[in-house]
């Protein structure tokens, strides 16, 4: 089934139900805010775990961190630059991702931050010259000259518009990016390379079907990052915002939900598997993901492709695990794939838990129009032009984050 095939009829919507965040697995209500935390906040967690994303390993003991870059006089001189080397198990078994960082060179304490994974290495989310290229598998790219999964030096910059680092740094921010491919190569191969083999048990060559995939993998890396951003004097460790676009919007939702440390979450154009209600079955669909890239979810997951109607959570669910935290879910017009709509919803959906922290979710209850964004603790826009972020979403993501981490 090609994208032209997709269902996008609303009229051709099945009808679905969608699990109640605030009921229990033994069938009482949730009373208050304490007893989400304490008992369903857990509950939903776990069947995301089980059904779709896996379980990750946690924080790895012995992580250690190199500082292998820093000019103070960066981006005109505007900007700090770093670039840290994380090592999972420590500098002896080697295996590591590399973190850049831009922090504003004029900020009066440690500045709050935004963390997010790049799609083709840290070198091409600015033109300058000393971001180092990543020794990475890449994966082939013509139009950046990406070839044999080697990088390109022309492709410098080539993804700058979707992060928009002087926008940030003139507006108080740190950029912490990450290449995705440093945590897990975005293609199927058995899970033998990328991170998932570190933490293999003896004898075990592949994740079990309720264990990490690659989302999962990618978003433990994000956490991994924040681990480094806690000990960074020039950084707010507690005011750090995830944010991801597509299959790293997925990842950056599961990152936030597994990690509460991320103050605030950020979903562009995520889709299936991210923000959108897979009961649907509008555009991408279970069934299509699920062989599209079968190394995206858990094993578990492919259980409900073509068969959305049994799962036992929806996407809805994934967003009410920010609670009480704030969270914008940005949609495209054009993006019909990710489903707009579902999107949408799925913050809807969410509201009743942060109802019972006394906050606002999202409080339309019907789509805006283009380029209207709702703002609220759960944020929504529907931005007009197709899939990807833009100035537009990053000027909506930071006066977002303004209200909650300056
Ligand atoms: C598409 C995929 C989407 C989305 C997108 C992206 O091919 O079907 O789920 O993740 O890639 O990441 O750009």
């Amino acid at each position: 089934m090609d994208a032209d095939a997709a269902n996008y009829d609303e009229s051709k919507v099945p009808v679905y139900t969608l699990t109640d965040p605030l009921v229990m697995a033994d069938g009482s209500k949730v009373a208050d805010a304490d007893a989400w935390l304490v008992k369903r906040r857990p509950e939903i967690l776990k069947l995301f775990q089980d059904h779709v994303y896996g379980r990750g390993p946690g924080k790895p003991a012995g992580q250690e961190f190199d500082v292998v870059s820093e000019n103070r006089s960066a981006l005109d001189g505007k900007a700090i630059r770093k670039e840290i080397d994380v090592f999972f198990l420590g500098r002896e078994k080697h295996a590591k991702m590399r973190m850049l960082i831009y922090i504003p060179k004029d900020a009066k304490g440690p500045a709050p931050a935004f963390i997010g994974l790049n799609f083709r290495g840290n070198h091409t989310i600015h033109k300058d010259p000393e971001i180092s290229i990543t020794e990475s598998w890449v994966p082939n790219d013509k139009q950046i000259g990406y070839e044999n999964n080697q990088p390109s030096e022309r492709s410098r910059g080539s993804q700058a518009s979707r992060w928009q680092v002087e926008k940030l740094i003139s507006r108080g921010y740190a950029l912490a990016t990450i290449y995705c491919g440093d945590i897990d190569p975005d293609f199927h191969d058995g899970f033998k390379n990328g991170v998932h083999p570190l933490f293999y048990k003896e004898g075990q060559t592949s994740p079990a079907s309720d264990e990490w995939g690659t989302v999962g993998a990618w978003a433990w890396g994000l956490s991994r990052g924040l681990d480094y951003l806690e000990n960074e004097a020039e950084v707010d460790g507690k005011k750090v915002a995830v944010m991801g676009h597509s299959r790293l919007g997925k990842t950056s939702l599961w990152a936030g939900a597994t990690d509460e440390r991320f103050a605030l979450v950020i979903s562009n154009n995520s889709g299936c598997g991210g923000a959108a209600l897979s009961k649907r079955q509008v555009g991408e669909t279970v069934g299509r993901i699920n062989s599209s890239f079968p190394h995206w979810f858990n094993g578990n997951f492919k259980k409900y492709s073509d068969n959305e109607a049994a799962l036992p959570l929806d996407q809805h669910m994934l967003i009410a695990l920010m609670a009480p935290r704030p969270v914008y879910v940005a949609s495209a017009i054009e993006d019909r794939w990710a489903d707009p709509r579902g999107e949408f919803l799925s913050a809807f959906h969410a509201s009743p838990v942060y109802k019972l922290f006394g906050k606002d979710g999202m409080p339309a209850e019907e789509m805006p129009e283009e380029n209207k964004p709702v703002i609220s603790t759960i944020s929504y826009h529907i931005r007009s032009g197709v899939h990807d972020v833009t100035a537009y979403d990053w000027d909506r993501f930071l006066d977002f984050a303004d209200s909650y981490m300056r």
